[in-house]
Formats: C-alpha cells, structure tokens, sequence
C-alpha cells in the first residue's frame, strides 16, 4: 500500500538543499547564484572507486540489491565532486524483475531479458509479489538518506512504462525498439494491460522510495521519441499522468521530474497534460526554445552533450557558459542531455563543477 510519512512540506532541512528548494519554490522565489547540479548516470563505470565496488560485488544486479555497496556507489559521486543531488543506484529493469520475468546483466553487454513475444507471455507477470525485490531498494534508499550530507538531495527514480516494456518485449536494448512498437500495434489491448501493470506497479514503486526517504523522483522514458505523436499519448503521456496523480495522491509535496527524451515539440503538451514539477531535456532541444517554451511552463533540467564532456576542452567551456546564460534568468538544474559516457575523463567532470559554481555573474 502506498502512501504514509511525511514529506517535504515539513522537512526542516529544506531550506539547507538548493536541489529541493528551486523544485518546491514557485517561479517568482528568487533564484540562486548558480544552477543545481547533477548529472544522469553519476554514479557508474567512468569513476574508479565504482569499478571496483562493481567487481567485488560480482555482477550489477547483485550490486542493486546490496543496500551496502549500493549506498557506497551513489554516495561516490557526491564525495568526489559534491553534486547537489545523489541519485539511488539501481537500475530501470529491477520492475521487471520485481514482476517475474527475470533480468540478467551479462559482463560487457546489457541487460537480457527473456523476452515477450506474445500476449500469452504476460502470463508470468505477478504483481502481488514485488515487495520481495523492492524492499533491498527501499533499504538502499533508508542507508543513503542516512548517510548523504545535509545539503544533497536524495532522488528515486523508476523508468516510464512504454521504456521498461520495450526490454520486456525485446528482451534487451534495440535501437529502434521495433519488436515493443510492433507488438502495440498487432496486440493493442495485452499491450495497454502491460502498460497499465507498469503504471500500477512504478506508483507503488516510487511511493515505497518515498517512505524510504527519497526526496524528488524522476521518471526515465528514455525512449519515448520513437513513437509517432498519437501512440506517445496513449503510451507515454497519459501513464505519466496516472503516474503523477498516484504519486501526489499520497505525496502531494514531492517534486517529480519527466524525462520524455527527444521528443521535441511533443514536450510543451507533455508538461501541461502531466504537471510534472520539472522536465530532463535531452540534447537535441534548442536552449533558447528550452528557454522561450518549457521555462514559462515548468523547471528545466539538462541538457550538455555527454559527448562534449567527453571530449573536454574549450568547447566545453564555451558550451558550458551558453546553458548558463541562457537559462540562467528562469529555474535551470544543470545537467546532461543524457546519461554520462563510460568513457568520460573523470577529471572533465572535475573542471564541469568548477565551471558551474564559477559562474555566478
Ligand atoms: O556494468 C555496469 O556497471 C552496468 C552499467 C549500468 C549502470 C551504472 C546499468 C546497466 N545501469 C546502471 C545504473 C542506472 N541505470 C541508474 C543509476 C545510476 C546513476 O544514474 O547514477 C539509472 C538512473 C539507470 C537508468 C536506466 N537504465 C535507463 C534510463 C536512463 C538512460 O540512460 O536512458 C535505462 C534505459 C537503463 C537500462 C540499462 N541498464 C544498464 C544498461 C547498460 C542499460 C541500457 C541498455 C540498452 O538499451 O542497451
């Protein structure tokens, strides 16, 4: 049962967390001096001190349902370079697993899933069972809310239906996610069943985060572009509208950011219909369309190419000074476009701080 705890509007150390302030104060609070920080995938393969966390657990999942190394590895990040919020370590697919359809990580690919191919397929699901999986990830969420500095923000997050149950169909990462389209189109109603156990489930799911201690949750719908826009309505933008309202129907304080990634104009409508307290906004949205269309409308959150803190260098810098300025006069959280690249220097994210905390004018 969702619900209980209290929440942000009698949280006493609210005013110590700019992370939370800026999403809880209205858009004529004043602003502060520079952005909020934090950045998609903080935590992860790029940082030494998680690599070898990952190799002492043995294996990702085992990692996520560790509420000991899993506190560790979101709290690395906020040691190192001192973000303004911690993001939980899990991982998208632990609903799924928590359902019953079991996911695997092997080493050096993603996740495999034995996929669902046909409506007798949802047959496996159990959604009567999920607290078994979810209460590790509740007790991460207890650990690190434990242990976080006053200052950071803890974030819960799940992923958005339509993303979670393009890997329960294909049974992996695809990159067009062709088999969850067809299959919508062939079998419509299985389809909107799945979707409406995803909705049903990602409530409960981020309402126990809650309980445990999360203090924002954002909403990954990582890809959600592949959709013409009448099936991003029906299978994106109205679960997340059920998604919000189940949320704030127990938690009516707590900020929920959306992240529909690149679907460009399909943003504006996606903001008014759901009323999500923020938006990610992936790379491909020009800034000052973030700026004139989505600022007016909510808080923006995003959006530096991962490749260009991969590459470092004074387009960085140069890019890094445009955001702020750009969307420095409206509530702006400094982050990527997308989760951060395995491969990125660790001290480019060293020199991406100094930037964003150097530049109050
Ligand atoms: O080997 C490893 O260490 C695993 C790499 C890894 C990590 C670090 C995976 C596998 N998941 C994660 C953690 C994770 N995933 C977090 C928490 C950490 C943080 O942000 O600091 C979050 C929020 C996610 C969310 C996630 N997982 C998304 C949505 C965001 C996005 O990047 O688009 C998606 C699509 C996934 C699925 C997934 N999990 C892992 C991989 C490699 C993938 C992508 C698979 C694919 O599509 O091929």
């Amino acid at each position: 049962m969702p619900g209980g705890q209290p929440d942000n509007a009698t949280n006493p150390k609210l005013s110590e967390k700019p992370f939370l302030r800026l999403l809880t104060q209205g858009p004529k609070a004043p602003l502060p001096a520079t952005p909020p920080v934090w950045l998609m995938r903080q935590a992860g393969r790029y940082l030494p001190e998680y690599r070898k966390v990952r190799e002492e657990a043995g294996g990702f999942l085992n990692l996520c349902y560790n509420p000991k190394r899993a506190a560790e590895v979101t709290i690395q990040p906020i040691q190192r370079y001192g973000f303004d919020a911690a993001i939980l370590f899990s991982d998208i697919l632990v609903v799924p697993d928590a359902l019953g359809q079991p996911v695997r990580f092997e080493t050096g690919e993603g996740p495999r899933l034995d996929p669902i191919t046909d409506p007798s397929g949802l047959s496996i699901l159990d959604p009567s069972n999920t607290d078994k999986i979810y209460s590790h990830i509740y007790e991460s969420v207890e650990r690190i809310k434990g242990e976080l500095p006053d200052e950071t923000t803890l974030i819960g997050f799940c992923g958005a239906p339509f993303t979670v149950a393009t890997y329960m169909i294909a049974g992996r990462g695809t990159p067009d996610q062709a088999p969850s389209r067809m299959f919508a189109y062939k079998y419509p109603d299985a389809f909107a069943q799945l979707i409406d156990m995803l909705v049903d489930s990602s409530i409960e799911y981020l309402c126990g985060q809650i309980r445990a201690g999360a203090e924002v949750v954002q909403v990954f719908d990582s890809w959600a572009s592949v959709l013409p826009d009448d099936e991003f309505i029906k299978w994106c933008q109205e679960p997340m509208v059920r998604i919000v309202a189940g949320v704030r129907q127990y938690h009516p304080d707590v900020p929920i950011i959306g992240f529909p990634r690149a679907v460009g104009p399909l943003y504006e409508d996606y903001i008014d219909k759901t009323g999500v307290n923020a938006v990610g906004c992936d790379t491909s949205l020009p800034l000052t369309w973030i700026r004139d269309k989505l600022q007016s409308r909510t808080v923006v959150q995003g959006n530096l190419d991962p490749i260009l803190l991969l590459n470092g260098g004074p387009q960085l810098e140069h890019r890094v000074k445009r955001i702020i300025e750009t969307l420095s006069n409206g509530r702006h959280i400094f982050n990527l476009g997308h989760g951060i690249i395995k491969e990125t220097p660790p001290e480019h994210v060293t020199r991406l701080m100094e930037l964003i905390r150097g530049s109050a004018s």
